[in-house]
């Protein structure tokens, strides 16, 4: 069994995402992010890096005592390798998925995590801000639409790199996106939300920017920051 320290944000969605397509057996222990829950001793014990996802798997690959892993692509790979699921078995195909997740966490998340935050949770509007990560969140939505093109998946089958971009596709218009610009992204997004296992982990997730108010704050506007959205 594995337990699921989670919130249903982008990085806690994408490990929910794994389980449910590999049919693993797991028990979600919310993290509330907006009460703090991510410094308490217990759960900094798990994720030293006091963010969400974490995981501890309580039969791990390998046998032993019970595994803690924070950092979401760490944990898609790690348990990618264990079930043998949703990577390939061949030296070049793992290659190609690790490249796309590793895109995905240094490059795609952490920028539109932060046109997120700039864009929807910042106190007061930061112009600047808003416009770095908007234009860069959109050149990597480029190179996702591009990598799409003629590919029906990100790289070879559906993968942990497929898994690990969706989520920060849900929410694009927070990022201040119109997949109209990106046809085969859309085309790539649509396909992933008909997928079952997505449909049951989507079911009832509020949009990570909903209950922040208008998107680019009017001046002068004061808004609580929450916790951010994953980086
Ligand atoms: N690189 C980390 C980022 C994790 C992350 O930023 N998590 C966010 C939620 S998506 C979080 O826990 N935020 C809490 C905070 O900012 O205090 C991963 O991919 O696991």
């Amino acid at each position: 069994m594995i337990e699921l320290y989670y919130a249903a944000t982008p990085n806690g969605l994408k490990v929910r995402l794994f389980l449910e397509e590999a049919g693993l057996s797991y028990r979600i222990r919310p993290v509330s992010l907006s009460r703090g829950e991510q410094f308490e001793p217990q759960f900094q014990a798990i994720a030293p890096n006091n963010r969400i996802p974490a995981i501890v798997d309580h039969e791990p690959a390998g046998g032993g005592a019970p595994l803690a892993l924070m950092e979401s692509g760490a944990i898609l790979w790690y348990l990618a390798d264990k079930t043998g699921r949703f990577v390939p078995g061949d030296a070049r195909g793992r290659a190609e998925v690790l490249q796309w997740l590793f895109w995905q966490m240094a490059g795609l998340g952490p920028m539109a995590g932060q046109a997120g935050y700039f864009r929807v949770y910042a106190p007061q509007p930061v112009p600047f801000a808003i416009e770095r990560y908007t234009r860069e969140t959109r050149r990597l939505y480029g190179v996702l639409d591009r990598q799409l093109a003629g590919r029906e998946f990100i790289a070879g089958d559906y993968s942990v790199a497929d898994m690990a971009c969706y989520p920060w596709i849900v929410p694009h218009a927070g990022h201040g996106q119109a997949l109209d610009s990106f046809p085969q992204l859309k085309r790539w997004f649509a396909a992933l939300g008909r997928r079952p296992a997505v449909r049951r982990v989507y079911r009832g997730v509020e949009d990570v920017y909903a209950r922040a108010g208008p998107a680019v704050a009017p001046a002068g506007a004061s808004r609580t920051p929450r916790a951010a959205a994953g980086e």
